[in-house]
């Protein structure tokens, strides 16, 4: 029986050395629960880095994290703190991940990052070769890995190779300044199917294809040497019954201490509101931008001093690059400024909180805020824009969502707004908080019933069908 080998930057397990032991934890991210189909049922194996160095790794400890992966139908790619240093923090997310998301400023172009990228997509490439077999199938994960794809179809040309973007991808006039743009594209290349979360993405990569690489281009698929390799959109979803579920059951649970806080806050006046938003520390999040906008409406509309509340939850994310220190600094700055400003002896307008919570905490967040604010400047698709939606089990609620998130395609019954229109967010705001019931209800209605339909299960599904499906695309053109 051929099987699937899925391969992503981290494996779907975390790995941390505990008081001298090592612990495992399952991931809970939406790829470890869309891909557990994948992975679970059939044959397949999850081809990954662990987390640990090879410097922190005994002969010893190297072994038992063997065992510890093996047992989880995993293998990992060994990676030293240098690989980690040019190839992670480095190309991938001091180059790749700037660019891609239109951050020009940010992007660094560094031959040595690149050439670590290269080594590193070599080690990944030969991890997977090592399993190989003919006949095989492959699901490559996100920008660490583009060129992932070429490396193995050299190798094995009868595997059938599927790659997914997770960011956005860029338009052609912002790619076309990577220096190494031929490379990048020739290893995605490699794959048969390329998927993306929006038809945007999909299209600025074909338009690079066409005008970088002078490719023929039919509609969606590209003609390269003596394949077809086929690109499409597969927005990714959420597991909406676990949100709805956990929702719904934790209304009957015995209350955390910050269920009790948020109920005292929504008990302190009559229409106390909170805004929500969630998301990693990350610069494309636009996170000073919405304190800015929510002080532009407490300004605008003063009435809602006292009244309304923002509860800002950033999770700490590549806290060694430097643009991310300045942000948390920068976001420091904003929310004491604020509060500074605003607060009264019984209000604070914004809730900060720098750290992650566990599962359970993030369910009374969505469940208790009126709004959810989610306001990327940019962003491949966004997942907690979802996740609110899901959790929503009365149907009431309102999420404004920023155009720049692919996740916006999908949910048009959302408010819609532009990150950098302060005067339109304040605006919305107001109107979220007024917003009669039964518009809240007719809007969520809408947007549940898509989701729940196009969950992530569904997405792995539809391209994993897709993919085999261009195993015949295949035979088209060699019989011409
Ligand atoms: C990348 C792309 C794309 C957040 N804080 C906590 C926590 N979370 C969970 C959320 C959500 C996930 O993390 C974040 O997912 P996003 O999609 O919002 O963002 P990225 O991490 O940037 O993901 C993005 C995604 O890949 C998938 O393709 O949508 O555009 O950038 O699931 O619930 N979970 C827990 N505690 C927290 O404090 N337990």
């Amino acid at each position: 029986m051929n099987k699937t080998i899925i391969v992503s930057n981290r494996l779907p397990l975390q790995i941390k050395i505990e008081n001298d032991q090592l612990e495992v934890t399952p991931s809970v991210g939406g790829l470890a629960t869309g891909l557990k189909s994948v992975h679970n049922d059939g044959k397949s194996l999850w081809i990954g880095w662990s987390g640990l160095t090879e410097e922190e790794l005994s002969e010893a400890r190297s072994k038992e994290v063997k065992k510890l992966v093996t047992a989880a139908k995993c293998d990992s790619v060994s990676l030293t703190q240098d690989d980690l240093e040019n190839f992670y923090y480095g190309f991938s997310n001091r180059t790749l991940w700037p660019l891609f998301h239109y951050f020009m400023e940010y992007t660094e172009f560094d031959n040595d990052y690149w050439e670590s990228y290269k080594a590193v997509n070599q080690k990944f490439a030969d991890k997977v070769l090592e399993h190989l077999e003919d006949g095989d199938t492959v699901w490559v994960h996100d920008y660490q890995l583009l060129l992932l794809p070429k490396l193995i179809k050299e190798k094995m040309p009868n595997t059938t190779i599927g790659f997914f973007l997770h960011i956005p991808y860029p338009s052609y006039e912002i790619f076309r300044t990577f220096p190494w743009r031929e490379e990048l594209l020739h290893g995605m290349l490699g794959a048969d199917l390329i998927g993306f979360h929006t038809y945007d993405y999909e299209r600025h990569f074909l338009s690079s294809v066409k005008r970088i690489l002078r490719l023929e281009v039919n509609f969606n698929e590209v003609t390269y040497h003596d394949r077809i390799v086929k690109v499409d959109s597969f927005p990714m979803g959420i597991d909406y019954d676990k949100f709805h579920d956990s929702a719904s059951k934790h209304k009957t649970d015995k209350k955390s201490e910050l269920q009790q806080r948020l109920d005292d806050h929504i008990q302190s006046g009559s229409d106390a509101k909170m805004i929500l938003s969630i998301d990693r520390m990350d610069y494309t999040k636009g996170i000073p931008n919405r304190i800015r906008a929510f002080e532009y409406f407490l300004n605008k509309y003063p009435e809602y001093k006292e009244k309304v509340r923002l509860i800002m939850l950033a999770v700490p994310s590549r806290s060694n690059v430097p643009q991310y220190q300045k942000l948390k600094r920068d976001t420091d700055e904003l929310v004491g400024r604020i509060n500074g400003q605003f607060s009264t002896v019984s209000w604070t307008p914004i809730w900060y909180f720098y750290r992650s919570m566990p599962f359970e905490n993030l369910i009374d967040l969505y469940t208790s805020s009126h709004v959810a604010m989610i306001t990327p400047v940019r962003d491949g698709m966004n997942l907690v824009a979802k996740e609110y939606v899901a959790t929503r089990t009365e149907q009431d609620g309102v999420l404004i969502l920023s155009e720049m998130a692919g996740a916006s395609k999908e949910m048009n019954e959302s408010m819609l707004i532009n990150p950098n229109n302060f005067e339109h967010i304040a605006d919305t705001i107001k109107y979220a908080l007024e917003m009669p019931l039964e518009e809240q209800k007719s809007r969520m209605k809408i947007l549940q019933k898509r989701l729940k339909r196009y969950t992530v299960e569904k997405w792995a599904e539809e391209f994993m069908k897709s993919l085999h499906a261009t195993k015949h695309l295949g035979a088209v053109i060699v019989a011409n």
